[in-house]
């Protein structure tokens, strides 16, 4: 839960009233990272010390550190860092403790530090800083000032064992990933959860290169607007109406930016994915590194915000993990989920068993017991995914599985069927048609769609709402199989293979792969016909041949494209139908799409936005499909 405070004198104070007029602040600690009202009150526990760290260029770094009452002996140290705040409660010990409740009784000296910039540290915050120059030997980065926190821990708290663990979601995961470029020596486990890899291909700001327009305005807005999280004022409660009503992008910087926020500036000076996005990015950093520090990566398959990314870690990791340091856990969780809560369900699809729980009690504390304490045994091999529908945690040898598994398409098909026999119609009459009106975008949500982290917020449980209410709309087509006579099991990478074609000169593609419940489905009648999206993605088609130099499509041409809906785990069960959906706006969680080709989406005219007509192919020719993963069972 976040907690709100407003105060918009602050922002005022601050000396950047142009940027704040009409915004609230906010005094929290995101929810996602598991941080809120104390849930248990460590503070019998635990002494608490607040410190300065200094860094190699004297900048110093606010630092909680909680060293147990009741140690016998060394214990190592558990950090986290974090740029939403410690969350602190009124007896001014950090909210984070809710997410660490099942490795308070193992014994560790807890730290949580403001990265630079944040709250209570000094020094300038730069979204996701970049990787320093290593050829500079003043350069700082994230990497650095945890390698300093470290030294400077491991020398100054008494009673440590000389060892680090370092864990966090997010924003906090990426910290963590980048204490892996050069480790301090004492660091001996890391836990990369939910860390984004690539913010134009994959993560928070674009996916495929279409922009995260509420995600990425409302989240530049509360990091950039000053030291602690600040929440732009909307004065619709309805945002899709306000985005809507503000018109082309153009308009944020006129009425309301002013070019005052790094990051909006960022979006806009880099529309393609150019330099900036690439040295941004994980990859070219990982793809030579052989991990010298075990690292457990988290997903969340219906993470809201980051699930490309700590999938491509894992997996960029994994290329080179020859010292086997490389471990991967993917529950049904959204961004966090499974830091808080026990897991049990999201929204309204139930999972049997507390799965968060499980991997706090199960997964998490011992791993880190064993690298940090030498204690017990690794919980698995190397990675552990859960099977939704069949509900069930899995383990496998490799992520993912290689043996066992065979790539099946589904075809869509005359009549909105969807099945594995390929087309056999031939021809340009094999298609199905719907009109894309950026004046009448699709939501990508139930309005009111509330501010992304605003109260009552649907944000956070989106993925998994009921896709009936978009499947009878006239601008999305769809295909679905009859009821499965048997379970069909899907491990591993789903893509969606579109031919399609349109009027207009730039498009949006948008695949959904839905699980269709039956009508009557005993076991929850309230779910019957429920339509739950498994796999999802968006893609723009002006980067279809290249994310660097995009171009404008051939109107009326049939054009192929690539999707990747990512890997997954799911069984289809025995009863239930398969979905796929595509359409061609998702507003505002991604921008609209001109549909007429402009060089910069950011500088489009409003007289730029056309309606445009879509086709989807299913001949023999042109056999648009969705590849699955079939399990064998
Ligand atoms: N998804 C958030 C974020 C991470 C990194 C950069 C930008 C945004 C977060 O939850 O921290």
């Amino acid at each position: 839960m976040t907690r709100t405070r407003i105060a918009v004198a602050v922002c005022v104070a601050a000396g950047i009233a142009g940027v704040c007029a009409g915004w609230v602040h906010v005094r929290t600690a995101r929810a996602q990272e598991g941080a809120g009202p104390a849930l248990i009150d460590v503070s019998a526990l635990y002494t608490k010390q607040d410190v300065m760290i200094p860094m190699r260029d004297g900048v110093k770094l606010h630092t909680e550190i909680y060293a147990p009452k009741n140690a016998t002996g060394p214990l190592p140290f558990l950090i986290t860092r974090t740029p939403y705040g410690t969350g602190d409660d009124k007896n001014g010990y950090s909210g984070l403790f809710n997410i660490y409740q099942e490795m308070i009784p193992e014994g560790y000296i807890f730290v949580m530090q403001d990265i630079r910039g944040r709250y209570g540290s000094e020094g300038q915050f730069v979204m996701q800083r970049p990787v320093r120059d290593r050829s500079n030997p003043n350069s700082i980065d994230e990497g650095t000032d945890t390698y300093d926190t470290i030294d400077w821990l491991v020398k100054n708290v008494p009673n440590n064992n000389g060892r680090a663990g370092l864990l966090g979601i997010s924003y906090g995961g990426w910290l963590t990933t980048m204490a892996l470029l050069e480790p301090h020596p004492a660091l001996k486990a890391v836990s990369e959860q939910a860390s984004p890899a690539d913010m134009f291909l994959g993560d928070d700001f674009h996916h495929n290169g279409a922009f995260r327009l509420s995600y990425g305005f409302e989240y530049a807005a509360m990091m950039e607007t000053g030291k602690t999280n600040f929440m732009f004022q909307f004065d619709k409660y309805d945002t899709f109406e306000w985005y809507l009503a503000l018109g082309p992008l153009s308009n944020i910087d006129k009425k309301y930016l002013h070019g005052e926020l790094p990051t909006w500036e960022d979006f806009v000076n880099h529309p393609n994915y150019d330099s900036f996005w690439q040295k941004q990015a994980y990859y070219p950093y990982l793809k030579d590194l052989q991990l010298s520090v075990p690292d457990l990566n988290v997903a969340g398959w219906w993470d809201q915000e980051d699930f490309y990314g700590p999938v491509k870690i894992y997996e960029t990791l994994e290329k080179n993990d020859t010292n086997h340091y490389n471990y991967l856990v993917v529950g049904p969780w959204n961004h966090g989920g499974w830091g808080r809560s026990d897991g049990e369900s999201l929204g309204r699809i139930q999972f049997g068993r507390a799965t968060s729980k499980d991997f706090r009690t199960d997964v998490q504390a011992p791993w880190f017991a064993y690298w940090l304490k030498d204690k017990g045994e690794l919980p698995f091999k190397k990675a552990r995914t859960f099977e939704t529908g069949a509900n069930q945690w899995v383990d496998y040898d490799a992520w993912p599985p290689t043996t066992n598994v065979t790539e099946k398409k589904l075809y869509f098909g005359a009549d909105g069927k969807l099945s594995f026999d390929a087309p056999e119609a031939s021809g340009a009459e094999a298609f199905d048609s719907y009109i894309s009106d950026p004046a009448h975008p699709v939501p990508y949500r139930h309005r009111p769609v509330e501010e992304t982290y605003g109260p009552g917020s649907h944000w956070y449980t989106w993925l998994v709402e009921d896709q009936r209410w978009v499947d009878s709309r006239p601008d999305t087509v769809n295909w679905s199989t009859g009821a499965l006579d048997e379970d069909v099991c899907v491990a591993g990478d789903i893509v969606a293979h579109l031919y399609a074609s349109t009027t207009g000169s730039d498009s949006d593609w948008i695949a959904k792969l839905i699980d269709v419940y039956p009508e009557k489905y005993e076991a929850e009648p309230s779910m019957g016909g429920y339509e739950l999206m498994i796999a999802d993605e968006v893609f723009r088609g002006r980067f279809r041949n290249s994310f660097e130099k995009p171009e404008p499509i051939v109107p009326g041409k049939v054009t192929p494209y690539t999707i990747d809906l990512h890997t997954n785990s799911h069984c289809f069960l025995k009863g239930h139908r398969i979905m796929v959906q595509v359409q061609s706006t998702w507003f505002p969680i991604i921008d609209r799409n001109p549909q007429k080709f402009v060089p910069n989406i950011f500088n489009a005219q409003a007289s730029d936005y056309i309606r445009a007509t879509q086709r989807i192919y299913r001949s023999k020719e042109y056999p648009s499909n969705v590849e699955i993963p079939v399990v064998q069972r």
